[in-house]
């Protein structure tokens, strides 16, 4: 896959690109990072990429020219046409499913904003609009290095892409389990006997349990998506009713 970012602060991606999982897969060609500044496409000696908004009103804007000439020289560097992704609070929620189905495009062109946002009218060249949750960031940068993360760790070849258990949790629509490894007491801390038992069929069943209990705490929305027989469906709606009992039964009034 071939990732072209657009971006007035490239030198923020060295560091993560070249860690890790992400240098490797570079390395091995299965992933091309392709960074390019922004202000190599404007015109002006001070190689301004924003200015005040039409309107009036705090903050700027990011220019609307050198983000269309870019994206535009960019896409023209080839070899096959990239998607064009828009990194915005307004945009659409990242999910994994989202990220499964960009792992299969062979090339990204991801453009990264600053200030207070973009003028409007560079959506027109956006294939896609992403938010990666529900608060502003000083820029578009840490979002861009965030969905080459999580894309690159499904595109086949990619150390760790052998599908993992964090990625069930968003497949099965449940939390994972508890973990535990050595020593079986730390500070106390006990690790559960039946972990120790060596009943393999216990263990599995144990674990089960756990996912649909803590989902059911946790992230009950979930369960709406999640494959449950009748009895788990019973487990679900008994730790259901153990969080109500727990918040003293005042159903969100103080
Ligand atoms: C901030 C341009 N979903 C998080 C997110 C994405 C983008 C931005 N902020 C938060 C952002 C300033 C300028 C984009």
């Amino acid at each position: 896959m071939i990732v072209d970012i657009v971006t007035i602060f490239p030198e923020m991606f060295d560091a993560p690109l070249s860690s890790s999982m992400l240098g490797i897969a570079q390395e091995r060609d299965l992933l091309d990072v392709r960074c390019h500044d922004l202000r190599d496409w404007t015109h002006d000696r001070h190689r301004t990429t924003d200015d005040a908004p039409y309107g009036g009103g705090p903050g700027m804007v990011m220019k609307p020219e050198p983000i269309f000439e870019a994206v535009d020289a960019v896409q023209s560097l080839g070899p096959v046409p990239g998607k064009v992704v828009f990194f915005t609070p307004a945009g659409e929620p990242l999910t994994h499913s989202l990220v499964v189905e960009l792992a299969e495009e062979p090339r990204l062109i991801l453009v990264c904003g600053r200030y207070e946002g973009f003028d409007e009218r560079v959506f027109s060249m956006a294939d896609l609009q992403l938010s990666i949750g529900d608060y502003v960031l000083t820029g578009g940068e840490l979002p861009a290095m965030v969905l080459v993360d999580a894309v690159s760790r499904h595109i086949p070849g990619v150390l760790g892409h052998e599908d993992s258990a964090a990625d069930e949790t968003f497949t099965e629509n449940l939390l994972e389990y508890p973990q535990y490894t050595r020593p079986a007491v730390y500070r106390g801390l006990e690790v559960p006997e039946i972990l120790r038992s060596g009943d393999h069929a216990k263990i599995a069943a144990w674990r089960r349990e756990q996912s649909i209990r803590r989902t059911a705490r946790l992230r009950p929305e979930l369960l709406a998506g999640a494959s449950l027989s009748e009895a788990e469906r019973a487990i679900a709606r008994e730790e259901l009713g153990r969080v109500a009992e727990e918040r003293g039964g005042d159903d969100d009034l103080d």
